[in-house]
């Protein structure tokens, strides 16, 4: 997968080098191109903001500077020109902003599956708004916000949303089944969250393992995943389980 990001700061994106990501990228699965967007800027100053028409407080991010931008970024598709007859690569342009569709594991599913995707960290009080309107001329574009709070930019929401895609690539993760077994996970985790895991030793600091984990009873543990896992969304995450279709629940589910 290629993702281009176009920010103001590419400095921010220094952790995209670490971990997963970076032997992600190191192996070729995932090829990360960060943009300075002052570099489509002609002023001396490189002005990326204005006030906004209307009035009222902060700055806007100018329409010109994010133009030239995604023209220039999304001009040479992944692979090049692809094989001959074969269409090249639609960019997917993801716009990071707080009054965007909520973010969820489903979008992160879905985007893991595209070929290409462009992120447009915005700061101040946001871009332009014909930026937008003119880039899904070309492409699919996405306004998505990671949760109900308020940022200073985009580039934070755009690392929580590259990590969330980039560890859902084959290969990137070790094992496949910890990502079905994510809380959020479409299928049986979709309302759930995960619950309490445990390691050696057995006994720390006088605290114990659930015994059940100990028992080698497969079914049993399962069971009891399944019990906590149920018990921890009620503590924690009310608005899930009243979201989860009553035929998700089995006869013993309801007595947890
Ligand atoms: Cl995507 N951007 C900003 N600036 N604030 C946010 C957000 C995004 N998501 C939640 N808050």
């Amino acid at each position: 997968m290629r993702i281009d990001i176009i920010t103001i700061f590419p400095d921010y994106f220094g952790p995209l080098e670490l971990s997963l990501i970076g032997k992600a990228r190191a192996s070729g699965i995932l090829d990360v191109r960060l943009h300075d967007l002052r570099s489509w800027t002609h002023d001396r100053h490189n002005t990326v903001d204005d006030t906004p028409y209307g009035g009222g407080p902060g700055m806007v991010m100018k329409p010109e500077p994010w133009g030239e931008a995604l023209d220039a970024v999304t001009a040479d598709p992944p692979g090049g020109a692809g094989q001959a007859g074969a269409a090249p690569a639609v960019p997917r342009l993801i716009l990071p902003t707080p009054s965007g569709v909520p973010f969820t594991q489903a979008h992160a599913d879905r985007l893991a599956a595209e070929p290409w995707l462009v992120f447009a960290c915005g700061r101040y009080e946001g871009i332009d708004s014909r930026v937008a309107r003119d880039a899904a001329q070309r492409m699919p574009v996405e306004e998505l916000s990671i949760g109900d709070y308020v940022l200073a930019g985009g580039e934070s929401a755009t690392l929580v949303m590259v990590e969330t895609v980039s560890r859902l690539l084959p290969g990137v993760l070790g094992n496949r089944d910890s990502v079905d077994q994510d809380s959020f996970a479409t299928g049986e985790m979709q309302h759930l969250v995960e619950g309490p895991v445990y390691t050696k030793p057995a006994v720390w600091r006088g605290h114990e393992v659930p015994p059940v984990l100990l028992s080698g009873n497969h079914g049993a543990v399962d069971r009891w995943r399944r019990d906590e896992s149920l018990r921890k969304t009620a503590r924690n995450r009310p608005d899930l389980l009243e979201r989860m279709p009553a035929e998700r629940l089995d006869r013993h589910d309801r007595e947890v």
